[in-house]
């Protein structure tokens, strides 16, 4: 394949990520020179006409709450054959739902029947069991791209495996991208829950499809729980609302439409931006709440989309937690953003406002309503003005310091057809190797106008700082020249991350002790088409010698 080189510049993530109305996105689809193709029960490509989710009334679905997943018995613990651990089965399926009222269902793939899948409720140092089981029908209904490595046409084109999103579990038990299983099969996965309480996610990742099956449906989330948050008296209970995110685009039909690039050969696009903004699986669902405080866990799950949240009253809320857990106390705030594969943990007080409505939007996109009762209620919960205390890991603690660079690369027509980290693609030799128990900086380089979330599995980090460069100089002369001075994270971003937004031509640093086990993990890109197309590289932590 012949390649231009590194991208530097891009219009297409600034545009989709604007506030702009969805005929601005479209056009912003064509620049990308992509169209939109629907893929058939046979996989073939046929032209399809897209919804406009503005024509379907709005708020006429109740917000669906995830429902709460038991386990089926007690089995030996993989590390301790005296203990016994709850045991969960789930099953990946195809399903039809309803994701408004007056759609038919959609065609979906589901974790046991639902779209977001059945919530675990956990508690820190409790380990469990899961049961994957690949129930899914023998062919894909998404456009496979044949070439995209790992997805050859000699491939099963159904293949599923099952990531725990901030979980610090064995390698074997991560869902490696090429530990897939085929339908028929199943896999035994520990997760040991040594770790503080958070919000956590369960989504496919399995080599060159996972942008696929993702968009399909695969995704549901994980709460762990620990003492420190139960002192908190936080909204809990019904005053605890998770809400998943997820953008998709429709047939006029109500099916998902995955879009294609106009090579059939390679149907493959570097960004997918949904107009229809699902939350819970819902289109413009409304949620009846009471005028008190409520806590709202929110996952960003969408393939590509950064949400930019806020509510349509400008209503203050607090940010008490980010990916892995509580920060050191609320941060006040009336907007936020959310790359894909982060999570915001959320305190609002809906008591101004007793018998109004409030939107939930994001930039111009309406997610969801909430219809505030009359009356007084007594609020029994607290918003404590400190949460948990994160100590600040010194940069003098490192003892690697990592250049590791985002790299797009383009055709000779200027479209993006490559995406790599550190120049490497996924098969080639191990490069970055931590000690176990040591703690490395890894200096994220992003010479391109995107911003890439990135995520590191098993571990958790903390961002030091963000500082533009100027990225062309490096190109030439590999020079670093800094274009004004290191800003340190925000408040709302100043807990323990496991994804980080590495801005365009911006050097992102964070601090990452490598803790849990040795073995072979992952680290890549959040948009899921970056990821598919060799945005991800296998890192392996090592005992010291
Ligand atoms: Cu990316």
């Amino acid at each position: 394949m012949s390649l231009k080189g590194p991208k530097l510049i891009s219009r297409r993530k600034f545009l989709a990520s604007s506030a702009l109305t969805t005929t601005a996105l479209f056009a912003s689809k064509s620049l990308a020179g992509e169209s939109c193709l629907a893929s058939t029960d046979t996989g073939q490509l046929t032209f399809a006409t897209e919804m406009d989710p503005n024509t379907l009334a709005k708020f006429v679905d109740p917000l669906p709450i995830p429902g709460r997943v038991n386990p089926s018995g007690y089995r030996p613990s993989p590390s301790d054959a005296k203990a016994k651990l709850p045991y969960y089965r789930i099953a990946m399926r195809h399903n039809e739902l309803k994701i408004h009222r007056d759609l038919k269902p959609t065609r979906m793939w589901t974790y046991g029947g639902s779209v977001p899948g059945p919530m675990f409720d956990t508690r820190s140092r409790e380990g469990l069991l899961v049961e994957w089981a690949n129930e899914l029908p023998a062919q894909h209904f998404l456009p496979i791209d044949h070439k995209i490595h790992g997805a050859e046409a000699d491939k099963p084109p159904v293949r599923a495996v099952v990531h725990m999103h901030g979980a610090k579990a064995r390698p074997e038990s991560d869902g490696y991208p090429e530990d897939w299983i085929v339908p028929g099969e199943s896999v035994l996965y520990h997760y040991p829950n040594q770790q503080d309480a958070a919000m956590l996610w369960y989504h496919d990742h399995a080599l060159g499809i996972n942008r696929l099956n993702v968009y399909a449906g695969l995704v549901g989330t994980f709460f762990v729980r620990d003492q420190v948050e139960d002192a908190l008296n936080l909204p809990k209970g019904k005053f605890e609302i998770p809400l998943v995110i997820l953008d998709r685009l429709f047939t006029k039909d109500g099916q998902l439409l995955y879009p294609v690039s106009t090579d059939p050969g390679s149907p493959w696009v570097s960004e997918v931006y949904g107009n229809a903004i699902l939350v819970n699986g819902k289109l413009f669902p409304y949620l009846n709440v009471e005028p008190c405080k409520y806590r709202l866990r929110v996952l960003n799950a969408s393939n590509g989309r950064f949400c930019h949240l806020s509510f349509s009253n400008n209503a203050e809320f607090h940010q008490i937690g980010t990916d892995q857990g509580l920060l050191s106390a609320p941060v006040p705030l009336n907007s936020v953003v959310v790359a894909p594969g982060e999570r915001v943990d959320l305190v609002i007080d809906f008591s101004q406002e007793p018998g109004g409505t409030v939107i939930l939007k994001s930039d111009a996109f309406t997610l969801m309503q909430f219809r505030i009762s009359q009356g007084k209620v007594s609020d029994e919960s607290d918003l404590p003005k400190s949460l948990r205390p994160v100590q600040r890991i010194p940069e003098s603690q490192a003892v690697t310091t990592r250049l590791l660079t985002l790299d797009e690369y383009d055709n000779s027509a200027g479209e993006p057809v490559l995406m790599l980290l550190n120049a490497s693609h996924w098969g080639m030799p191990i490069t970055e190797k931590p000690i176990l128990n040591s703690t490395e900086i890894w200096r994220l380089m992003n010479p391109s106008d995107d911003s890439h979330p990135i995520h590191l599995h098993l571990v958790r980090f903390q961002i030091l700082d963000r500082r533009r460069y100027e990225p062309w100089l490096y190109q030439r002369k590999r020079e670093i020249r800094y274009l004004g001075p290191a800003i340190p994270p925000e408040a709302s971003e100043a807990g323990w991350k496991d994804t980080v937004r590495a801005d365009s031509r911006t050097i992102t640093r964070i601090i990452v002790p490598f803790e849990g086990f040795v073995g072979r993990y992952v680290w890549h890109c959040h948009i899921l088409e970056h990821e598919d197309n060799e945005m991800m590289r296998p890192y392996e932590i090592v005992a010291a010698s």
